[in-house]
């Protein structure tokens, strides 16, 4: 009984941007639930690695080159994936981009392809999965949002703006099809070790953590960094029926940084 409340035997989950990073720990986490996976990446040497990093791990992946902003391209992979596996079950909006650059230097296009990707891209992705969940009598959608959902900070007005927008866009989703027994929820990680935050934990010339690296740790309770693999457990409740009456709601993974005003002094 309990183990059928975390199974996803016979799922079908497309997890966008997942050929390394969050998105890879998601998929690897869903098919170690039992589901099969489909995702997608930009760039065709990125697919190639990582549909060799799934087979290592005995995960006969699915992998699609598929911009995320682009409609036509979605419902292209949107339809193969129907054809190929009847439908898909479970949705992780996780493609992602982040620009950090001062409002005052960062020009309206740079701010607009990050909203593309981080906001209007969920909403073109949920929108082509949708109908299959419906058909198929429900779903799971999962946003991945951030801590920039709830907080601001210097350099990231694009990228907060976008996550702060998927938060509500996750709670829409909610609200309109809830009653097609589909529940859409967010995960927001705290800071977490993947090539995307790589520039704010590089060594510094004489060997030093990076300012944000010992800043991010004075904020986090854990006093670590995240990693992928600390995400895995909140994707497989949230994609599975044991949060079938869960809905719009965004599970921070943080490490407590959300619940914490930072170490104070000494
Ligand atoms: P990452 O290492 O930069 O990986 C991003 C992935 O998204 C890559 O596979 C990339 O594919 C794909 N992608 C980017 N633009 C795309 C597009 N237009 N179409 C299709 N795929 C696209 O990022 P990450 O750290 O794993 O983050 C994954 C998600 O978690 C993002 O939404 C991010 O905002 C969010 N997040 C990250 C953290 C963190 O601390 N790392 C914390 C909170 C939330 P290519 O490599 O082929 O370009
Ligand atoms: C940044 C980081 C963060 C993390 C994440 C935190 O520049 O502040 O990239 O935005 O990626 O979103 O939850």
């Amino acid at each position: 009984m309990i183990e059928e409340l975390f199974s996803l035997r016979g799922k079908v989950a497309l997890v966008t941007g997942a050929a390394y990073g969050i998105g890879f720990a998601i998929a690897e986490a869903l098919a170690g639930a039992g589901a099969k996976i489909v995702f997608n990446c930009l760039k065709k040497e990125h697919l190639e690695t990582a549909l060799g990093e799934y087979r290592k791990r005995g995960i006969e992946a699915r992998g699609f080159l598929c911009d995320v902003t682009s409609e036509g391209s979605v419902a292209d992979m949107v339809s193969s994936v129907c054809a190929e596996f009847g439908g898909i079950d479970i949705l992780v909006n996780n493609a992602g981009i982040i620009k950090r650059i001062p409002m005052l230097e960062m020009t309206g296009q740079q701010f607009r392809e990050v909203v593309d990707v981080d906001l209007v891209a969920p909403f073109i992705v949920s929108k082509a999965v949708l109908p299959s969940m419906i058909e198929r009598g429900g779903g799971k959608i999962i946003n991945i949002c951030s801590m920039m959902s709830e907080l601001g900070r210097e350099t990231v007005s694009a990228y907060a703006s976008a996550k702060g927008g998927l938060k509500m866009l996750t709670r829409n989703i909610a609200s309109e099809y809830g009653k097609y027994n589909i529940q859409c929820n967010g995960i927001g990680p705290g800071y977490i070790a993947t090539p995307q935050t790589a520039p704010l934990r590089e060594r510094q010339a004489d060997g030093s953590r990076h300012p944000f690296d010992s800043f991010i740790l004075s904020k986090t309770p854990a006093e670590r960094w995240g990693t992928p693999e600390d995400l895995m457990g909140a994707a497989i409740f949230l994609a599975s029926k044991a949060s079938d009456f869960v809905n719009g709601h965004i599970l921070y993974v943080d490490g407590g940084i959300l619940a914490y005003i930072g170490r104070q002094p000494t």
